[in-house]
């Protein structure tokens, strides 16, 4: 096992640890309610998001301890996330992390309600950062409203949406594609562009390229660069390292989700611990239009960004930044 291998587990077990706190302490819920929460909170994952934040806190001086309402945060928001993509209305998946999905054990009306439940907690717990004296109340606003814009309509949200819409462009041609979305659509909406549908107004072409870094940079990016700069705000870094921290966030969250367009591919659902569904649902992915090997490249590229944008910090301790940079290397190399 490699010094990061051991890093990512020890981890992994002290997030898991301080999550069956924070669900422990929910007051007056139905029981029913936190069980389904904790199920696909402690079914396992590799719990890179919190991680994220403590080790970007920790290379600006401070402790993981200090950040760890914001981490499980991350990783309530990520679970959510997750327990609503495998719905029947989304993915209508079966196995997330190796489990059955929320849904096929508790049924599609309380994954939804365990989803929203943990929606809604994040913030609960987010906002006690600010009574960490280390961290503070302004530190915790900051990165509260920065976390709030990542995930929200403004990022994964929005990108997921776009993500609904994109359904079958990866195997179709644009123009029958839009025919078919407009047969979907109630009358009302028959008249709207495919712009309407899927993207916001700043993105300016509906190519399948322009769509897809749109899917990609929030359908999975926004959260993880919202995790890594939950650490550098909380820790208060500004000016030109805060402009560097996301390039790094940025350029490591587009990257996460090009590989996982990869593995979808040549990994087994075993190893994966979910079904490989993209081509069956005719995903618009990096691979399906760029191929395997250009896909690796541009990922290259991108970590070769990241890492040099961690070159370029100054306030940082230069001691603790190797697991952001060892964090970079596994998004690029991982295989689960
Ligand atoms: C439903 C609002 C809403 C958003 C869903 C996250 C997401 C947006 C959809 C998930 C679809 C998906 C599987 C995307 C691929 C990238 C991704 C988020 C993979 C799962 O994350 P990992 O690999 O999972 O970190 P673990 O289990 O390790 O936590």
């Amino acid at each position: 096992m490699t010094q990061f291998d051991a890093y990512l587990k020890e981890r992994a077990k002290l997030v898991e640890k301080n999550l069956s706190k924070y669900i422990a302490k929910i007051p007056n819920a139905p029981k029913i309610l936190t069980d389904a929460m904790d199920y696909s909170l402690q079914a396992g994952g590799k719990r890179v998001r919190p991680i994220l934040v403590m080790a970007t806190a920790e290379a600006f001086g401070k402790k993981a301890q200090d950040v760890m309402p914001a981490a499980c945060a991350t990783e309530m928001l990520h679970t959510y996330s997750l327990i609503h993509d495998d719905l029947p209305c989304m993915d209508n998946d079966n196995l997330r992390r190796g489990k059955p999905t929320n849904h096929k054990v508790f049924g599609e009306d309380l994954a939804l309600l365990a989803g929203d439940a943990l929606l809604t907690y994040v913030f609960e717990v987010f906002a006690q950062n600010g009574k960490v004296k280390s961290i503070g109340a302004e530190n915790t606003l900051n990165a509260l409203l920065n976390f709030a814009h990542c995930t929200g309509a403004s990022g994964m949200v929005g990108g997921q949406t776009a993500d609904v819409y994109a359904e079958g462009m990866g195997t179709q041609d644009a123009h029958s594609f839009r025919a078919d979305k407009l047969r979907q659509t109630s009358k009302p909406l028959a008249k709207k562009t495919l712009h309407y549908f899927m993207l916001p107004s700043s993105v300016k072409e509906t190519t399948p390229e322009t769509i897809l870094n749109y899917i990609h940079a929030n359908k999975t990016g926004a959260l993880i660069r919202g995790s890594v700069e939950t650490g550098a705000l909380l820790a208060g870094v500004k000016g030109n390292d805060l402009k560097h921290i996301k390039t790094y966030a940025n350029s490591i969250g587009l990257v996460f989700q090009i590989v996982d367009d990869i593995l979808d591919v040549t990994a087994s659902a075993k190893q994966l611990g979910k079904s490989n569904s993209d081509a069956e649902n005719g995903k618009l992915t990096f691979v399906s239009l760029y191929g395997l090997e250009g896909s690796r490249k541009h990922a290259q590229l991108l970590i070769a960004k990241a890492q040099k944008a961690l070159d370029s910090l100054k306030t940082a301790r230069k001691k603790n930044l190797w697991p952001l940079y060892e964090m970079a290397e596994f998004f690029k190399t991982r295989t689960y």
